[in-house]
C-alpha cells in the first residue's frame, strides 16, 4: 500500500463552462467561449456549452455524487460573466447567489471549496475592447476578483487566480484553436503578460477583500519537454519549446523574471509591455496547481516560428484520445517545478484521461483504462511526495464528463458519465476505485 500523508487533500476539478450550460440564463453574459462555440466550424460537431452538464440546475445532485464518493476538496471555477455581466461595474446578484449556495452545500457535505477565477470565459464586452491583450483587463480582473472574493472568501480559503493561463494566450491568440481563435505571436505575448499582470493585481485583491489567512494558487499547464533524438538540434528545439511553454510562466511567477526578452524577436514584441514593477506585482504565489497530463517531445523543424520545432509522438507508447500517456512525466514535472525554484507549497490541480467510455448492458461503467491512468498516475504523485516534494493535493479532471472546448463531448474526462441526451449520472467504476483510494488515503499498486 502506498500511504499518503494524513493531511492529503482528495479533490476533484471542473470548470464552469464546461459543466454549467445556462449560458443565457438569470442574468449571465455573454463571454467569448459562447461567441467562439456558436461559430459554425470551431467546435467538433457544432457543439457549444449552452447546455453542457446543465450543473446550473443539478449542482445539488453533483455535490451528492461527490459526498458518496467521499472526496474532500471541489476545485471550481466561476464565471466571470455570471458574476459581471459587462465584465466590469453593474454586478449580477443571481450570479453571485449561484456560487453562493454551491459553497455552502460543499461545506455542509465536509467538501472544501477551491475557487479558480478564471477558466477561459472572458465577457465579451472585454473581448470587444481587447480583451486580454488590453492592460486594462488585467485592472476589470482584479475588481472581479475583489467582487467574488467579498462575498466568498468568509468560508473559500484558497483561491487560484487563473487556470492555465498559457492555454487562454496561446491556444486563444497564436493557434487559434480557442476562443478568441486569433492567429498573432504579438497579441498571444502580450495576452501572456497580461494574464500574469492579472494575477498579481487579483492576488492584492482577494488578499484585501478576505479576513484571516487565504491562500492565493495559480494553476499552470505543465509538462517535460523532451528532444526527439539526443542531436544537438533536437536538444536545442527541446529548450526553446520549454522556454515558451513552461519558463515563460514558471520564471514571472517564481522568480520575477521572464525569458521572453532573451529573443530579439521577442525583445520587440515585448518593448513597452512589461512596465516597471510589473514582475514584482506578478510573484505573489502561496500555492502552485500543477495541471499535468502528459509529456511533450519535440524535433527541430522550421516549421513553427520562434520555437523552430515540431512535435513528434514517439511510436509504442499507449495513446488516450488526445496525447501520450506517461505517468513518469508527473513525478519529472512536480521535480522540475520544484527544484527550478522551491518556493511554494504544490498541487496536482488537474490530472485525468479522455477515454470514449459506453455504458454496459447491465448499466456499468467498466472504464479500466481510467483505473489503470489513474493508479499509474498517483504513484507517481506518491514517489514525488517520498523525495521530499510538497506536494499538498491530487484533483482529477474530472468529476462530470463535460465540454471539452474544440473537441465538443467526444472526449469523456469524468469519474461519472453523463448521458448527454437525458443528463443522467452514472458513477464509473473509476469514481469508486477513486473512492476508496480517498477512503483508504493510499493506493494498493496490486489492484
Ligand atoms: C485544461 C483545462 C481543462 C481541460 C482538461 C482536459 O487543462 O486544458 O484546464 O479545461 O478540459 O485539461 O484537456
Amino acid at each position: 500500500m502506498l500511504s499518503f500523508p494524513k493531511d492529503f487533500i482528495w479533490g476533484v476539478a471542473a470548470s464552469a463552462y464546461q459543466i454549467e450550460g445556462a449560458w443565457n440564463e438569470d442574468g449571465r453574459g455573454t463571454s467569448i467561449w459562447d461567441t467562439f462555440s456558436h461559430i459554425p466550424g470551431k467546435v467538433l460537431n457544432n457543439e457549444n456549452g449552452d447546455v453542457a452538464a446543465d450543473h446550473y440546475h443539478r449542482w445539488k445532485e453533483d455535490v451528492a455524487l461527490m459526498s458518496e464518493l467521499g472526496v474532500k476538496a471541489y476545485r471550481f471555477s466561476t464565471a466571470w460573466p455570471r458574476i459581471l455581466p459587462e465584465g466590469v461595474e453593474r454586478v449580477n446578484p443571481k450570479g453571485l447567489d449561484f456560487y453562493d449556495r454551491l459553497v455552502d452545500e460543499l461545506l455542509r457535505r465536509g467538501i472544501e471549496p477551491y475557487i479558480c477565477l478564471f477558466h477561459w470565459d472572458l465577457p465579451q464586452p472585454l473581448q470587444d475592447q481587447g480583451g486580454w491583450t488590453n492592460r486594462e483587463t488585467a485592472s476589470h480582473f482584479a475588481e472581479y476578483a475583489r467582487v467574488t472574493a467579498e462575498r466568498l472568501g468568509d468560508r473559500v480559503k484558497t483561491w487560484f487566480t487563473h487556470n492555465e493561463p498559457w492555454v487562454a494566450a496561446f491556444v486563444g491568440h497564436l493557434f487559434g484553436e480557442h476562443a478568441p481563435g486569433q492567429k498573432d505571436l504579438g497579441a498571444a505575448i502580450k495576452a501572456m503578460h497580461h494574464l500574469l499582470l492579472s494575477h498579481g493585481l487579483a492576488a492584492e485583491a482577494i488578499r484585501a477583500a478576505v479576513k484571516g489567512p487565504v491562500q492565493i494558487g495559480i494553476t499552470l499547464n505543465l509538462n517535460p519537454v523532451h528532444p526527439a533524438t539526443n542531436s544537438k538540434k533536437d536538444r536545442e528545439a527541446a529548450e526553446r519549446v520549454d522556454l515558451f511553454m513552461n519558463r515563460i510562466v514558471l520564471d514571472p511567477l517564481l522568480k520575477g523574471t521572464t525569458p521572453i526578452q532573451d529573443s530579439a524577436l521577442t525583445k520587440i514584441l515585448t518593448a513597452r509591455l512589461i512596465q516597471d514593477g510589473d514582475l514584482q506585482k506578478i510573484r505573489q504565489l502561496d500555492l502552485l496547481g500543477v495541471n499535468y497530463y502528459s509529456r511533450t517531445v519535440m524535433k527541430h523543424s522550421n516549421s513553427l516560428p520562434v520555437v523552430n520545432a515540431e512535435q513528434v509522438h514517439p511510436v509504442g507508447n499507449e495513446y488516450s484520445g488526445m496525447w501520450e500517456i506517461y505517468p513518469e512525466g508527473m513525478h519529472e514535472t512536480l521535480k522540475m517545478v520544484w527544484e527550478y525554484h522551491p518556493t511554494c507549497e504544490l498541487m496536482v490541480t488537474e490530472n485525468g484521461i479522455p477515454v470514449p467510455d459506453g455504458v454496459d448492458f447491465d448499466g456499468r461503467v467498466r472504464d479500466e483504462r481510467r483505473i489503470r491512468y489513474l493508479r499509474d498516475h498517483i504513484a507517481q504523485v506518491h514517489r514525488a511526495i517520498e523525495d521530499g516534494i510538497p506536494v499538498k493535493g491530487y484533483f482529477h479532471w474530472s468529476l462530470l464528463d463535460n465540454f471539452e472546448w474544440a473537441l465538443g463531448y467526444g472526449q469523456r474526462f469524468g469519474l461519472v458519465h453523463v448521458d448527454w441526451k437525458t443528463q443522467k449520472r452514472i458513477t464509473k467504476d473509476s469514481g469508486r476505485w477513486f473512492a476508496k483510494v480517498i477512503q483508504e488515503n493510499g493506493l494498493d499498486i496490486s489492484r
